[in-house]
Formats: C-alpha cells, structure tokens, sequence
C-alpha cells in the first residue's frame, strides 16, 4: 500500500465539510427559533464546559471570508448543512429571512467557482417538533418532506448536490438511546422509530425532489465503521463484530439499497426488547421500505475509525473511544450485550478513536461490491478527520498527526480507487474547528485553527498540505516519507 507520487482521477473532486449548528452561531438573529440542540446544550452535564452553538465560528456573518479561504485552498466543493430552524423556525411556516442566508452563501460559493454540496438535515430538528415526538413521530418525516421541497424552490437552480441526511444512525440511536445527542433519550423503542422516521423522511424527500428535477444528484450520508473480530476464530467475537456492523452500518444501508431491514439483528433486539421492536414493527407501513429504497445516485460514506471487538470481557478495563462507549459511558446499541472493545495498539486521536485507515478501503469497496456497484450509486468519502490537541506558535499551527491522518486515509481512497470501486471524491472534516456536540468546543478537527476569542482563522499545517495535494491531484514522495 505506497502512496508514492500516486495520482487521483481527474474528476476526483476535493472538499471539506461542515454543519450549521457547529459554525453558524447567529442562534437567535433573523427569525431563526431554538433547536433540540439549543435546548439539549442547556441542560447541565449534556455537554463538556457547558458549551453551545449560540456564536460558534460565527460562520453566519463570517461566511464570505470562509469562503474566499476555502477559494485560497483550492477547494473544489464545500459540503454544508441548512439550519430547519433558521428556514421554518417551528418546524411549519417559512422564515425568508432565514431562508436569505443560504441564498447569500450558495451565490458566494458559485461565485468562487466552489459547488456547493447541500445536506437537508445535519441533527438540528426544530425544538417545535420534539416536542411533538420529534424523530419518534411519524409526521416529522411529512415535515422534514415539506421542508425539502421549500429548500429546492429557494436554491434548486443553484445547488447541484442534495443529502437529505447526515448519520441517521447518530440522529436516532446515539440520541434516542444513547442520550449522547439532542434529544438525550435512552429508549430503545424511541431509537427503532426515530430510526424508520428518518429513513422515511429520507426516502419520501427524494421522491419529491427527483419528481420536481430529474436532473439532482440525491443522496444520503452513512456513518460507518469497520468492526473486525478480535479473534476471527472465536465464534463469540465473530458475532460482536457481527452486531456492531448490523446495528452501525447494515441497520441504514438495507433499507436503502434493499428495502429490508436486516433480519439477524431485528431478532437480537427482540430479545432485549420485545415491546420496542413490536412498536417498531407496527411503524413500518406496507409501502414504506420501497419509499426508502428510492433510487439514489450518491452514497455519502462517513469513516472516522475502526473497531475491534470481541465476544468476552477483557481482563483491563476497555479502551475509551469504542463502540458501545459513548462519552457517558451509556451505550447506543439497543444489542450491547457482549460487545467489548479491544485495543490493537493502533494510535488513537484525542477522542480516543482508533486510527485504521486501511479500513476506509475495506470499507469502501464492501458498500460497492455488497450494495452500490452494480447500481451505479457513486461514493463520496463525505466526511473523514480526527481531533488532535495542535501546537500554536507565532503564526503557524503545527498538526502533525493530522498532516499523517488525512494523508494515511487519502492514500486509503486511492487503494479502493484502484481496486475498482466507484469513489469519485473526499471531504475533510472539518474545514474549521468548531462545535464538537456533546464535547463542545474542547476537540478540534478543523485543517484550520478558530481562535475562539478573536474568531481569527489561522490555516494549519493540515490545511497547507491539503492544498497542495489538491494542487498536485496527487499523493507525492516527500511528505510521504515522513508522514507514514
Ligand atoms: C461526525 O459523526 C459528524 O457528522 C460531525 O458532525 C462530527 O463533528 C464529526 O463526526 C466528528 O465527531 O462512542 O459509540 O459513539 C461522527 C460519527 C459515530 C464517530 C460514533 C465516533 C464513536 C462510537 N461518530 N463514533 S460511540
């Protein structure tokens, strides 16, 4: 696996992420009403150092000079989210005033000559409809529909590309069971409908939309991981890894590429949880899993980690950052029983997350080979990044570990490109530090550093060698050298 003056395919497009929430701040201006995140930041304990997303980077009245920085790194696309509660602050009724900010930023991205990557729902439901059973409640996704198509009356002639969802498996079982995320549930019953509303939404939204415009790029956005068995002999550990995979990844990419949801595991949950998983059975209507299996023509992949796991406790107490561990220590999978991390001895980011960018490739050509190839769905690396504490001197930001992140995992896309899978480009996250969820303002992935006093944008050393692999379309020798 060398990446030596290795070449990306010319259509290879380059880009970095972000969502509203993280960077905006401009909580209360223009009409714009609260959020489940607004009102889960509120609550003492949910998030580290109490921190919110109230100012942020103050992207909403800084976004022309973020975006002549993405210009000055070369940056070929810029993947964003809207805020639902800036565009129809109580879920229902527009906000034009709202609406206006996404209008200025798309026109200023174009302008840049940078397209601009749209995705509907980046975790911030309007607080108006949790308290209508949010997730839980099978309106929202009639909502979450309406909400899409005003998107595309404001901004359908300018915006390309359209995610409906980002982590569904985040807006629904890391918050509605794991309590990690906004709402800060812990049912698992919640975290099943939240799940099927989602999806619903997702499916129901890309109808709509291919029926008003044939010509948009729709897609949805998956978190992933790559679980492999501690001992790939020991039964036990097989079937952690089996149950991590089922409840991570499988859980979202059966129903969208198969209109099924995968049997193995609707049966594990059963046994944890019968009355959920029989109120979950009731939700799904007949005719729903072909709406969610509505044809899509990008598939976002979201790969942060890998996971080992196995069957048996460990003897030491198990590494922070794995599956199963959210930061509470409270587990999102309704399935946990039996499912133990195990360290490999891989570096780990400042979350504790393991890096294992090999997985990127294996993980990458699974979904083509098992889901999206032969359909002709394109993938998109949507968002791939670590937080590391950078050292900040007179003028620079040294991320070394960052600079050797993004290169390892880069070099991860060109193994799968070269493998035959259908990839067609790569988001950092993120392009700013930013708002971190539940770890608030403590981690940072940006390629650039947000002095958070000053708002100062400082590019880091990341950031320099991100534009110049963009500028070279290639993985060269000489940083590789010390890099890997
Ligand atoms: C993404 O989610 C988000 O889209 C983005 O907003 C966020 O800022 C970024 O990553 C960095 O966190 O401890 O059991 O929860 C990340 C998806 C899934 C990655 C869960 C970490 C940890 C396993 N995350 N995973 S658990």
């Amino acid at each position: 696996m060398s990446t030596t003056g290795r070449s990306f395919p010319q259509d290879f497009l380059f880009g970095a992420a972000t969502a509203a929430y993280q960077i905006e701040g401009a909580a209360h201006e223009d009409g714009r009403r609260d959020s489940i995140w607004d009102v889960f930041c509120r609550v003492p304990g949910a998030v580290v150092g109490g921190d919110n997303g109230d100012v942020a980077c103050d992207h909403y009245h800084r976004y022309r000079d973020d975006v002549a920085l993405m210009k000055r790194l070369g940056l070929q696309t810029y993947r964003f989210s809207v805020s639902w509660s800036r565009v129809r602050p109580d879920g229902g009724a527009l906000n034009p005033a709202g609406l206006d900010f996404y209008k200025r930023l798309v026109d200023e991205l174009r302008e840049a000559d940078i397209l601009p990557w749209l995705t509907l729902y980046h975790w911030d439901l309007p607080q108006a409809l949790q308290e209508r059973g949010g997730w839980t409640a099978r309106s929202t996704a009639d909502l979450f529909t309406e909400y899409a198509l005003d998107m595309h009356d404001a901004l359908g002639d300018r915006v390309p590309v359209w995610t409906t969802l980002n982590e569904p498996w985040c807006a629904s079982f890391l918050s509605y069971t794991g309590g990690e995320h906004a709402p800060g549930h812990h049912s698992i019953e919640e975290g099943l409908l939240a799940s099927h509303h989602l999806l619903l939404g997702h499916g129901q939204a890309v109808r709509e939309l291919r029926a008003r415009d044939a010509s948009l790029d729709l897609g949805i956005t998956l978190n992933h991981t790559v679980a492999d068995p501690a001992d790939p002999q020991k039964p036990a550990d097989v079937d952690a890894a089996r149950r991590v995979d089922g409840q991570f990844n499988r859980w979202f990419l059966d129903p969208i590429h198969r209109a099924s949801y995968p049997a193995d595991i609707v049966e594990d949950i059963r046994k944890v949880d019968a009355a959920a998983v029989a109120s979950f059975e009731a939700a799904v209507r007949d005719g729903d899993l072909a709406t969610i299996a509505q044809p899509i023509d990008t598939q976002g992949v979201n790969y942060y980690h890998g996971d080992l796991v196995s069957g048996t406790a460990p003897e030491h107490a198990p590494v922070s950052g794995g599956p199963a561990t959210t930061r509470a220590g409270r587990s999102p999978y309704p399935s946990d029983a039996g499912i133990h991390p195990v360290e490999r001895g891989l570096p780990r980011t400042a979350q504790g997350w393991e890096v294992q960018p090999e997985g990127l490739t294996r993980l990458l050509q699974r979904v083509h080979d098992e889901y999206t190839g032969e359909k002709g769905v394109r993938l998109f690396v949507t968002e791939n990044g670590a937080a590391y504490d950078d050292v900040v001197t007179e003028g620079a930001v040294h991320d070394p570990d960052r600079v050797t992140y993004v290169r390892a995992h880069l070099g991860a896309v060109l193994d799968a490109v070269d493998a035959g899978v259908d990839v067609r480009g790569y988001f950092y996250w993120s392009l700013l530090d930013n708002f971190e969820w539940a770890w608030g303002y403590d981690k940072r992935f940006g390629i650039v550093r947000v002095d958070y006093e000053t708002q100062e944008r400082t590019p880091k050393d990341s950031a320099l060698e991100y534009a110049r692999i963009i500028a070279e379309r290639a993985l060269d020798d000489v940083s590789t050298a010390g890099a890997r």
